[in-house]
């Protein structure tokens, strides 16, 4: 490993946290204290682009001031109610993203994973009341690299050791069929017992895996012939991230139930919400499902302004053009250290072309030396989705960066 010069301040505040923190993560030894738009600055005053944005909870860019506004605002007036009582926010914020994205309820919930224990919940209830799958014989459907957080169903799920080995016994009743492949996906589906498939139409903790043009297309056709759910996890991909308000967007399909999470506050305080139709919504009864700080006014009124955001700054379609610069750019700098160039709008990920997955761990590592953060994924990929609020003369410069990183280890 590549030995870094850490400043006293750094290595001060690492310490504390190996000292006194759960070892459950491994950071860029960065030590950060402000955030402005694209821009991060560590405890020393240094000043980094940041091209991991909170794995897309920051599309919006750091601290954006309408979003902090709407936060402070709303925390002067009321932040919590619980939903044993109604607030003056939930109803208006309920009719907002209903219509925003076009259905007819709302699940608001906190953390992404729970969007996706949110969105399995609502499956099985719907598989048994509507479709008629027997008690407890309910199966769910994931694709091969899924991931969508750490619960024990999240990992009952996934495929990646790291995330389930030594956490077991596992949740029943999911399966799994592998991603982009709808021949495998359509056998699983004669399973009368299968209530829904739930997918990344990018997977993103996998490494922006991209599947073929088309695949949406006919996993919608699939769910519809065989009245199975689509449940699209579209908390990483969503909210303008890869050139869309929506991943599924570049297909024009619409998924049964639509889970967001991370961006949907900016970055500000986890929010998430679950969206679908009543033939689904309503089969929930009062006490079947909620947390204490789901719908809470706060994460209402930043959940509003987030969303408004994006529309209003055109991120959409920044993303699209800056995602397509960056691509185009990386690929001229011809670095014999890139094995693949992938990604679609400012999701993006380069693959390293060398057997040491320590290179880039260390390429990383470089980076933030010339100002530019990032973090490796499985070993040889590295993200790069920077918030969508990016300049053109910003993405040159961090191709600059990258460029002046990647010769060191030629
Ligand atoms: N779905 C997708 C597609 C995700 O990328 C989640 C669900 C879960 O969201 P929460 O808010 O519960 O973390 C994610 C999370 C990490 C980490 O360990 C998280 C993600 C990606 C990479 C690392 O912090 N995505």
């Amino acid at each position: 490993m590549q030995t870094q010069q850490l400043s006293e301040q750094t290595a001060h505040y690492l310490l504390l946290e190996e000292q006194f923190g759960a070892h459950n993560y491994h950071p860029i030894p960065v030590v950060l204290e402000r955030g402005e738009g694209v821009f991060l600055y560590d405890v020393d005053g240094k000043k980094y682009f940041d091209f991991l944005s909170g794995y897309s909870a920051v599309n919006q860019g750091h601290c954006h001031p309408r979003i902090i506004n709407a936060l402070i605002d709303q925390s002067k007036k009321l932040t919590l109610t619980s939903r044993a009582f109604h607030s003056n926010l939930l109803g208006n914020y309920a009719k907002y993203i209903t219509s925003y994205f076009g259905y007819d309820k709302v699940l608001p919930m906190n953390t992404g994973v729970e969007g996706g224990e949110t969105a399995v919940k609502l499956a099985r209830r719907w598989g048994y009341d509507k479709k008629g799958i027997e008690e407890n014989k309910a199966k769910i459907i994931f694709a091969n690299g899924n991931f969508w957080g750490r619960t024990l169903a999240a990992i009952s799920s996934s495929t990646d050791p790291s995330s389930y080995k030594g956490f077991g016994p596992f949740m029943p009743g999911f399966e799994l069929v592998p991603y982009n492949d709808t021949v495998a996906l359509e056998k699983a589906f004669q399973d009368k017992n299968v209530a829904a498939f739930m997918v990344e139409p990018i997977q993103g903790e996998a490494g922006v895996v991209l599947p073929d043009e088309g695949y949406l297309t006919k996993v919608r056709e699939l769910c519809t012939e065989y009245n199975v759910l689509f449940i699209a996890d579209e908390i990483q991909t969503g909210l303008c991230r890869t050139g869309k308000m929506l991943a599924c967007d570049h297909e024009n399909v619409r998924p049964d139930i639509l889970i967001l999470g991370k961006a949907l506050s900016g970055g500000v305080l986890p929010v998430s919400a679950v969206l679908c139709d009543d033939e689904i919504m309503m089969n929930i009864k009062p006490g079947e499902h909620g947390s204490t700080y789901g719908g809470n006014p706060l994460a209402c009124a930043v959940a509003m302004e987030a969303l408004q955001v994006l529309k209003d700054e055109n991120m959409a379609e920044n993303a699209e053009n800056m995602g397509q610069l960056l691509r185009d750019e990386l690929a001229k700098l011809n670095s014999p250290l890139i094995k693949t160039i992938r990604g679609k709008g400012l999701l993006n990920a380069i693959v390293i072309n060398h057997e040491n997955s320590e290179v880039a761990w260390n390429i990383c590592l470089e980076l933030k030396n010339n100002g530019l953060l990032a973090k490796p994924t499985h070993g040889d990929k590295i993200r790069f989705a920077p918030p969508l609020l990016i300049s053109k003369e910003q993405i040159l410069e961090c191709v600059a960066i990258i460029g002046k990183t990647l010769e060191k280890f030629n």
